[in-house]
């Protein structure tokens, strides 16, 4: 490999029991409020090629410079942490829409992070650090990206500095997750401006934090067992019940579509006629449905008979994930 530049991938971590908040409000140095636990996405994923500058920090993300703002205190931390003071330059890219609500930036700063971590290393001419202090680093950029540093089944427990890996990919080979593409805008409001907007402004928020730990438990004995007719109510819980703190903020933000409700009520037809399909969604209009590999098919043909305008925007994806580092695998 050349020393001086460094690609490397990582997938969207999705939470089957959701982060929403951060333990110490908007202050860094962004440590979760709430337990999750989340799964890697095999076959989607973010790409970061990094090098290191001269004079400033600066991320591409699919051509266009993103905001320096938003990668600051990402970039310091790794400086401080790894006791380098060169910058980075990093161009990145996505194989799905970014900001869009498929935990783009969850794949993104762990991508970030291993690159920039790699690249330091490398010049310094130590060992790539370990996948826990990479979850850390990641974690600074991005709560979410502290799992996708791991494949398969992940959690990052409330107020944790780095996420846990819990199962390999192959741990529940016949779980798959059917990614409804509801629209490829970026949605309209950050999830950090927006689970801050909730925690300062939503009378629902303390009731959120309380009950999540009570899903995060549940949900975890129902992932031991790899039972999903016990774990789809409690994902559906999750997710439904961080919508109800978002949407009891002032004032409400609203990420959904018609196209999104559309999708709900189908899945609760089909529901009704015994398919095992439970639905997730984070801050944007898409909607995740988890269900098991020998339902998949039926589940996908229903939705595109029903809704055509999903016909070709659903995609089937199974557990995995985790960093790969494409130039080490030619
Ligand atoms: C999750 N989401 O657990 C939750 C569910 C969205 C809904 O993590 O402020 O981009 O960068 O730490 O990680 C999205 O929030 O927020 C997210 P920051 P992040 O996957």
């Amino acid at each position: 490999m050349n020393s001086s530049s460094v690609t490397v991938r990582a997938a969207p971590s999705l939470a089957l029991i959701k982060y929403w908040g951060k333990a110490n409000g908007s202050e860094p140095p962004n440590r979760p409020a709430t337990s999750s636990i989340a799964v890697s996405l095999e076959g989607l994923y973010s790409e970061a090629r990094v090098t290191s500058a001269e004079n400033r920090d600066c991320v591409i993300l699919d051509g266009r410079e993103m905001d320096g703002r938003r990668y600051a205190a990402f970039f310091e931390n790794i400086r401080a942490c790894l006791d380098v003071k060169h910058f980075y330059e990093c161009i990145c890219r996505n194989n799905f829409p970014s900001a869009a609500g498929l935990a783009s930036s969850s794949s993104g700063f762990a991508a970030l992070a291993a690159g920039c971590a790699r690249l330091s290393s490398l010049l310094l001419e130590k060992p790539t650090p370990d996948l826990r202090t990479l979850s850390a680093l990641a974690r600074v950029g991005s709560a979410s990206a502290a799992r996708a540093v791991y494949p398969g089944f992940v959690i990052l427990k409330a107020n944790a500095e780095a996420a846990l890996p819990l199962y390999a990919p192959d741990f529940w080979p016949e779980l798959r997750v059917i990614v409804a593409r509801i629209s490829d805008e970026a949605k309209p409001r950050s999830s950090r401006d927006a689970m801050e907007h909730t925690r300062a402004t939503s009378p629902y928020y303390p009731a959120w934090l309380r009950d999540s730990r009570a899903l995060f438990t549940r949900a975890l004995a129902a992932l031991e067992r790899r039972d999903l007719a016990q774990l789809g109510p409690l994902i559906r819980a999750s997710t439904y019940r961080m919508f109800g703190s978002i949407l009891a903020a002032d004032p409400v933000i609203i990420y959904w579509k018609p196209l999104t409700l559309a999708l709900l009520e189908q899945l609760e037809e089909l529901r009704g006629q015994g398919l095992l399909l439970f639905e997730t969604m984070d801050a944007g209009p898409q909607v995740k449905i988890f269900c098991l590999e020998r339902e998949a098919r039926q589940a996908v043909a229903s939705i595109q008979k029903a809704i055509p305008e999903l016909a070709d925007r659903l995609s089937v994806l199974a557990p995995g994930g985790g960093l790969t580092w494409p130039e080490q695998e030619t």
